[in-house]
């Protein structure tokens, strides 16, 4: 994909379904007593490989165009799948479902793609663990893990997390749905809390208060209809794009606000991005519209609480920082070194290579803004995050950029070409 500098994105647009949300949907819904309608589901490769899990252990999902509907099957309906589990690239898929299929009756296997392959498990294989569970992966941390779910009686835990995760506290939530007694997690920091809300709209009785999330068991969910935010995550690229992009005004429409996701509206509101919210609505997710206009951005510290916060949208906020003025500095995020790619390397590396200033730390990095940037030829490392993050850079480089691979970003966005395109900027 050829990107050229562009002197205005303008337009209305409406990005793809909640990644996070719509995962959450198909899980629930599966284990739900019941019929789920699903709007706004992201139709990403992702979530695909959640719906094409479940397929495989009996559950009837219809896809169309405006809807996913889900058969619920109940909490113990769930089939032994004939053959392995296969969850793509997908993290969330992998580590929620080891939570779910550490309760079922059946063994199973589960793997991915060569990245999932490299990603750490024994994240969720220790508190299930914990729990009664059996899970056997490669050097006890990779996939593929194979579940011994036919072998164990799980029961409820109090788990201190160690890192601010909602992929490891949703697996802890998901497994307390099947185990004996009560399940406790108290965590670093807060992190997305979507698992919580959808399971306190099933009707599960789950109690967040400061830190610590307490889960009583519940004897069915009781299925209900989800409309799917757009993804935060993906606005995030025009928020960034129309803040350094001269001459832009972009208006996203109805994207979730869920406080635990909002950090990069904090970060590029503090780095003076001219940021407003309009049409606010409340269901069991928070949304408004976000209208960005060019700004003049300034450096900042983005550390401590609000990385768990913004932890995906870390790509797209160092290249804010590359054209912003003076110092940024990313730390406390270690947790990017461990994500489709070494995020922080990817980074890195891309944004020397267009000419800016950006030093590797140990948890992160430090740009010093402002320098001119020209166009390159920019690595995506299969990762949807750095090759969308880098497209937004090439919008603002000197000359015209290339995009390797651009296709990986069908994971979380398949139409992300097409809506730069429609604001004037491919
Ligand atoms: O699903 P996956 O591959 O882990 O996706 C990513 C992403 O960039 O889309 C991370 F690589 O998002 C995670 C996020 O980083 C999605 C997620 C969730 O839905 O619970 C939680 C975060 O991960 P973690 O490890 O902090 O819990």
């Amino acid at each position: 994909m050829k990107i050229k500098q562009i002197n205005g994105l303008n337009g209305t647009i409406t990005v793809p379904g909640d990644k996070s949300i719509s995962h959450r949907a198909v899980m629930l819904g599966a284990i739900a007593k019941g019929t789920t309608h699903i709007t706004g589901f992201l139709m990403g490769e992702d979530c695909l490989s959640t719906i094409d899990c479940f397929r495989k252990m009996g559950v009837q999902i219809d896809v169309s165009d405006n809807e996913v509907v889900i058969h619920g099957v109940g909490l113990h309906g769930l089939k032994r799948p004939q053959e392995q589990l296969y969850t793509g690239n997908s993290g969330t898929t992998t580590r929620l479902l080891c939570g779910i299929l550490a309760g079922q009756d059946f063994d199973v296997t589960m793997t991915g793609d060569a990245s999932i392959q490299k990603r750490p498990m024994n994240r969720v294989i220790t508190p299930l663990s914990k729990m009664g569970a059996k899970i056997n992966g490669v050097d006890g941390n990779f996939c593929p893990l194979t579940l011994h779910g036919a072998d164990n009686k799980l029961h409820g835990i109090n788990y201190e997390l160690p890192v601010a995760s909602a992929q490891i506290k949703s697996a802890v939530l998901l497994a307390g749905l099947y185990a004996q007694g009560q399940t406790t997690i108290i965590e670093p920091a807060p992190s997305r809390d979507h698992t919580e809300r959808m399971l306190r709209a099933l009707g599960v009785d789950i109690k967040s208060q400061g830190r610590t999330i307490v889960l009583n068991p519940p004897k069915d969910l009781t299925a209900k209809n989800v409309n799917v935010p757009a993804d935060i995550s993906s606005a995030a690229f025009f928020l960034v794009a129309g803040a350094i992009i001269p001459n832009s005004e972009i208006t996203i429409k109805n994207v979730g606000v869920n406080p635990t996701r909002t950090g990069v509206i904090d970060v590029l509101k503090a780095m003076g991005a001219d940021i407003t919210e309009s049409n606010f609505k409340n269901d069991v997710e928070p949304t408004c519209d976000l209208t960005v206009r060019t700004s003049k951005l300034k450096g900042t510290i983005i550390g401590g609480k609000v990385i768990p916060r913004l932890i995906d949208e870390l790509p797209v906020l160092a290249v804010a920082a590359a054209f912003a003025e003076g110092q940024t500095i990313i730390k406390d995020a270690h947790e990017l070194k461990v994500k489709e790619s070494n995020r922080i390397a990817a980074m890195v590396t891309e944004l020397n290579r267009a000419g800016a200033d950006v030093k590797e730390t140990d948890d992160g990095m430090i740009i010093n803004g402002g320098k001119t940037l020209n166009g390159a030829i920019f690595e995506t490392y299969n990762d949807h995050r750095i090759a969308m993050s880098m497209a937004v850079c090439a919008l603002g480089c000197n000359g015209e950029s290339e995009i390797l691979n651009q296709d990986v970003v069908s994971i979380s966005y398949p139409d992300f070409f097409d809506t730069l395109q429609k604001l004037g900027g491919v």
